[in-house]
């Protein structure tokens, strides 16, 4: 059910360009004039700008930029994704609190947001630098009917709405650098995903897909061997962009393309990520354990591999291995 809490800001926001009276919001939402007043200094805390008028009554003027689980969900034009938020100021990661969740609450579609991450991870336990209020820390439960074997597809779809969302927002050009890095021309990172996986032999249990997006940043936020690699969109475009925006519009077109993803299988999504690959068409240099080699990055198949076609002409799948880009 719908808090008393978020009908009071609905009221409000309704009535944005004239008062709205104590009396009439206590009718409405069946509470006293105090519970009221009381609610109205709770919103102010969490930075809501409030216009209180003797006799006449209430008016919002300001919404906050603060990140709350009500601020992301006000407006969030979502059907399922978001439905339930959690938000921390400070946690150690998102991934961490989501398969806690997971565990206990099922939860397909609830998000994790942190303002702060202190063990933000990578892959491979490798950190993710997720500095208080300066980028998108997130992470997504979700339920998929699939097997298990098609999870790095998700990866994949995840990559995708969130190029899509940077190049919408901001009007730069992304790139998707296999597996799971988007970054720019100049080669430089702003973002990364981080999928894990609870699994039967043919089932996911659930999957907890983790974003990191580098917003606000400057250079000298990072330690100097993170700043060679990394930016920020702030740093792309010279200009700082509002967090909860960008969280707000990365759920709704992360919803679209599952949606999409779930009603008409991979062929989109490959479509729109071969789009946006980084290289693709060029020649890169792969590591395995038995070899090193050249070969023309062709694409990616719809398990998720990554195609190339060696010196011979051969299409070859490549699951795991280093590459030099
Ligand atoms: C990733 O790993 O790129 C996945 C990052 C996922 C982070 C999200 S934030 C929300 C959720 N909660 C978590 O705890 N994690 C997820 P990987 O491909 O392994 O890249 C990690 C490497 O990127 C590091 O070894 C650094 O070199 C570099 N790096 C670390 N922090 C960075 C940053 N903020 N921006 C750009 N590069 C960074």
């Amino acid at each position: 059910m719908e808090s008393t809490r978020n009908k009071l800001i609905k009221l409000l926001a309704e009535h944005t360009e004239d008062y709205i009276s104590g009396q009439m919001l206590s009718e409405k939402l069946n509470i006293s004039r105090s519970a009221i007043w009381k609610h109205m200094k709770e919103l102010e805390r969490d930075g809501y700008q409030i216009e209180a008028k003797s006799k006449v009554g209430y008016r919002i003027i300001g919404f906050p930029e603060r990140i709350t689980e009500n601020t992301i969900q006000w407006g969030l034009k979502t059907k399922w994704l978001g439905k339930k938020v959690i938000h921390r100021e400070v946690t150690n990661s998102t991934q961490v609190v989501a398969h806690q969740e997971a565990k206990e609450n099922k939860g397909h579609g609830t998000v994790v947001i942190a303002d702060e991450q202190k063990i933000g991870r990578g892959r491979m336990s490798r950190a993710w630098h997720s500095k208080r209020g300066s980028g998108m820390w997130l992470s997504m439960i979700l339920r998929p009917e699939l097997p298990p074997y098609l999870a790095p597809q998700l990866t994949l779809l995840t990559a995708v709405a969130l190029a899509d969302t940077i190049s919408d927002m901001t009007g730069t050009e992304p790139l998707i650098k296999w597996p799971n890095d988007i970054l720019f021309a100049n080669q430089k990172k702003c973002a990364g995903i981080l999928t894990e996986m609870q699994a039967e032999q043919d089932k996911i249990q659930y999957v907890v897909i983790g974003v990191g997006l580098n917003v606000n940043q400057q250079l000298s936020d990072w330690p100097e061997e993170i700043q060679e690699r990394a930016t920020s969109l702030q740093i792309e475009t010279n200009q700082s962009w509002s967090i909860q925006s960008i969280i707000q519009e990365f759920l709704c077109t992360f919803e679209k393309t599952y949606d999409m993803y779930m009603k008409k299988g991979f062929v989109e999504i490959k479509k729109k990520w071969e789009a946006y690959g980084f290289k693709i068409g060029e020649w890169i240099t792969i590591y395995t354990l038995q070899e090193k080699k050249k070969a023309i990055f062709a694409g990616i198949a719809s398990d998720g591999a990554l195609l190339i076609r060696n010196e011979s002409g051969k299409v070859e799948r490549l699951y795991s291995g280093e590459i030099d880009w």
